[in-house]
């Protein structure tokens, strides 16, 4: 791969593992979508080099609210690995500028090959949260920064896995430390999270990647994001799928 691009990598990955945020990329280097997964990619070839396994993908800016707070319009994805997953925990003090937003998950118990397999792939939907947080000064990027930076990607977690079912209007609620901080509706989420769910497939399909069985796919968020403080307790609610919960 080209040297530069590798380079790119590694400055994120280091500005992840020194909790340092670095300037955008884009802001001295000329660098398009393609060439941005590229960074992607070697930035989690890093990560699995250091003995994490993908589980997953996570798809960004599906919904209007998320388009409009970070100034971008256009779907992208980022990977999850294992080491992404957050059981009940999260140490802000490990993190840069750390936020949190609610989510729709969905677990695949079958290969997905093409966009036409992946509605009938889903074994289980549940409510989730994502933690994202920019490698960027500002929490601030152009879409290939973005890409580059793995979607901001940095935790996620779950609630119980449910039976798929229609998930076109589910409410979704944030908390933190009882008090309501956003919420939507999954409608939010290019109008039904499935449409994530296929885009994903897409967007794996034209990267030649194989969304494995155990995978899974984070829809999206249907609210804006909000700070991640320390000492907090988040809980996110949807109808009919429960609740999950995390402490920082
Ligand atoms: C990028 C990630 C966006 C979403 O749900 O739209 C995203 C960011 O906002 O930092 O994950």
């Amino acid at each position: 791969m080209n040297p530069r691009l590798e380079q790119f990598a590694e400055i994120l990955d280091e500005a992840t593992s020194r909790r340092r945020a670095v300037p955008r990329l884009t802001g001295t280097a000329e660098l398009d979508v393609p060439a941005a997964y590229e960074v992607q990619r070697a930035l989690i070839e890093r990560r699995l080099a250091r003995g994490e396994s993908l589980i997953g993908v996570k798809m960004g800016f599906t919904s209007r609210a998320k388009m409009v707070q970070m100034g971008i319009d256009d779907v992208i994805w980022g990977r999850l690995t294992d080491a992404m997953l957050i059981e009940s925990k999260v140490d802000t003090a490990g993190l840069i500028h750390p936020r949190i937003e609610p989510e729709i998950a969905f677990l695949l118990d079958r290969p997905v090959r093409t966009p036409a397999d992946a509605v009938a792939a889903v074994g289980g939907i549940a409510v989730g949260y994502e933690v994202l947080d920019s490698r960027y000064e500002g929490f601030s990027f152009a879409l290939e920064d973005v890409i580059a930076d793995n979607a901001s990607a940095a935790g996620f977690g779950l609630g119980p896995w449910h039976a798929p079912r229609d998930v076109r209007n589910v409410g979704l609620l944030l908390e933190i430390d009882g008090r309501p901080v956003a919420s939507g509706s999954s409608a939010a989420i290019l109008g039904d999270p499935v449409r994530s769910l296929v885009a994903a497939a897409r967007l794996a399909a034209a990267a030649g990647i194989e969304l494995r069985p155990g995978w899974v796919v984070l829809a999206g968020a249907a609210t804006a994001a909000v700070p991640l403080p320390a000492g907090a307790h988040v809980r996110v609610r949807a109808a009919g799928l429960g609740q999950v919960e995390v402490t920082t």
